[in-house]
């Protein structure tokens, strides 16, 4: 994550200020600007506008940083006005002193990097596909899932129809509604890995262009609540909708013979449906997933290396992107962490059940603390942020640790590569107590901080969010669902069995060469599947 600049909500908070001032008559007109004063040349750095500083406080501005190399002063101008600073003997220009704003992403939308939740857009040419114009444009997409947030910020622009067709017939499909429990939170994070908006907030699809389609047929986040008669009558429903991709992010270990003429016949009627291949990290395909007729869909990481829980098997077709994935979830259920430390800005997540963080970051000292292990704590993390590798200890423990040491917030770094998701596992601690705010990074951000940032001051961030991340072949399975609606939206005159051969033939190929049982045809590639050969 990086830095941004926030001009508007500078200019907005002015106006607001103007308008509380014209209500009040006897209010001065002035209000502090922060400004950039840059100096003329003056004889040598050591003397740098000595004058000109004691002018400026003299008349009633703050002096609130020197740049002597660049020839420039920071300052708060109070009862000196902006034009009678740009006056003064020796100021060559004055300008804004622009307000940066961490990067949170209910404030700007993240761009796709290799080291955040978005790196599946990369690896799978969806993100260069899209700069291209392939973006899914027209193209309905069926997601059958648990209940969905209907209303949330990168869902609501592409959804055009939700309905229930499990459980009661008084439920609701949307999260929030009647008959919802709020452990649905998957489809949510689904349909966002397909088709999030691109505006200016959360995250984007790999297919922002397409339109969706949604039906509930999981009601519950339960094992067990997801009936193949259920989600049979919401595929159909989608369907008869005029959805041409389905996305099963669900599936289970029994086959049946009833859901395997149903699979078939659609794709006879030109429909391409997709599905996981099961987090069990066992040989055998789970079904739907492994019926002629679907695409089956294994799970790997950014390093397109298998992931440890993704089913195997001869009926795996592809395999795309499902560890750590960062996407959309209903609003108020996900958590947004970042790390502060110097200029450095780090992508975190933070851990489940930890505490959050206030408006403002906690800031802290960073102190090195191990393993997290009770004799790792030096005194000084009192008050302070623990910095903790991951390894030998639950989270919870470590975290349990470090409030015995009195630390008041906790960092803990990966022992493998890229970030993880962690849980504390309960929503309170085993004395009762509430959890202070814990956030994971990266094993690349861990080196840098014990590089560069040990015994100085960091802020960190975990605050709730309408995003988090996610790890599953439920993560991987939209991400084929996206590269087919790009497919498709460019390829206008393929059928389903076309559009399913040409994602298998522009696979990068994995593993043994060739078709094999780990990763299938290979890691999907949107990019070389749109374009000619
Ligand atoms: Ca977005
Ligand atoms: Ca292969």
């Amino acid at each position: 994550m990086s830095a941004m600049k926030s001009r508007n909500g500078l200019s907005v908070f002015a106006v607001f200020i103007a308008l509380a001032l014209a209500l009040l008559p006897q209010a001065s007109p002035t209000w502090a600007e922060r400004l950039l004063v840059r100096v003329a040349p003056s004889s040598g750095q050591e003397v740098f506008s000595e004058q000109l500083s004691r002018e400026i406080e003299v008349r009633g501005g703050t002096l609130r940083h020197r740049f002597a190399d660049l020839g420039v002063l920071a300052v708060e101008t109070g009862d000196l006005s902006r034009a009678a600073l740009a006056a003064l003997p020796g100021v060559l220009s004055v300008e804004d002193d622009p307000v940066r704003t961490l990067l949170l992403l209910s404030k700007a939308q993240l761009a796709p990097n290799p080291a955040n939740g978005l790196y599946g857009l990369l690896t799978t040419g969806l993100a260069e596909a899209n700069k291209r114009g392939f973006t899914g444009a027209g193209v309905l997409v069926g997601v059958a899932d648990s209940a969905l947030d209907c209303a949330h910020p990168d869902i609501a622009p592409a959804l055009v129809e939700s309905f229930n067709a499990g459980g009661s017939p008084d439920d609701g499909s949307c999260f929030g509604g009647p008959g919802v429990d709020p452990e649905e939170t998957h489809a949510t994070h689904v349909a966002g890995t397909i088709l999030a908006a691109n505006n200016k907030v959360g995250v984007v699809g790999g297919a922002p262009g397409a339109r969706l389609l949604h039906a509930r047929v999981c009601t519950g986040a339960a094992p067990g609540r997801c009936l193949t008669s259920d989600i049979m009558a919401g595929v159909r429903g989608l369907v008869d909708r005029g959805a041409r991709i389905i996305n099963l992010s669900l599936g289970g270990g029994r086959s049946s013979v009833t859901e395997e003429l149903f699979y078939r016949s659609l794709r006879r009627d030109g429909i391409l449906v997709v599905a996981a291949s099961g987090n069990d990290g066992q040989d055998g395909v789970i079904y739907p997933a492994a019926y002629d007729g679907v695409v089956a869909v294994g799970a790997v990481d950014a390093a397109d290396q298998l992931a440890s829980f993704s089913n195997f098997g001869a009926a795996l077709d592809l395999v795309a992107p499902g560890s750590g994935v960062l996407s959309s979830l209903p609003r108020g259920t996900g958590r947004d962490a970042d790390l502060l430390a110097g200029r450095d800005l780090f992508a975190a997540t933070g851990l489940e059940f930890a505490g959050l963080t206030g408006r403002r970051a906690l800031a802290g000292v960073l102190v090195d603390c191990g393993l997290g292990r009770p004799g790792d704590f030096p005194s000084r993390v009192r008050r302070q942020i623990a910095l903790i590798q991951r390894g030998e200890l639950f989270f919870s423990d470590k975290v349990a640790n470090a409030m015995a040491a009195g630390a008041a917030g906790v960092v803990i770094y990966n022992n493998a590569a890229g970030l993880f998701s962690g849980t504390l596992q309960t929503p309170a601690t085993p004395n009762g107590a509430a959890w202070i705010p814990a956030i994971g990074v990266s094993d690349a951000t861990g080196a840098r901080l014990r590089a560069r940032r040990l015994n100085k001051s960091v802020a960190m961030n975990n605050l709730i969010s309408d995003w988090g991340f996610a790890s599953g072949t439920s993560m991987a399975t939209p991400h084929v669902a996206a590269a087919a609606a790009v497919l498709w939206a460019a390829r206008p005159e393929l059928d389903a069995d076309g559009v399913e051969r040409r994602l298998e033939d522009t696979a990068r190929d994995l593993g043994e060469p060739g078709f094999d049982l780990r990763f299938g045809a290979g890691r999907v590639d949107a990019l070389r599947a749109v374009l000619p050969d």
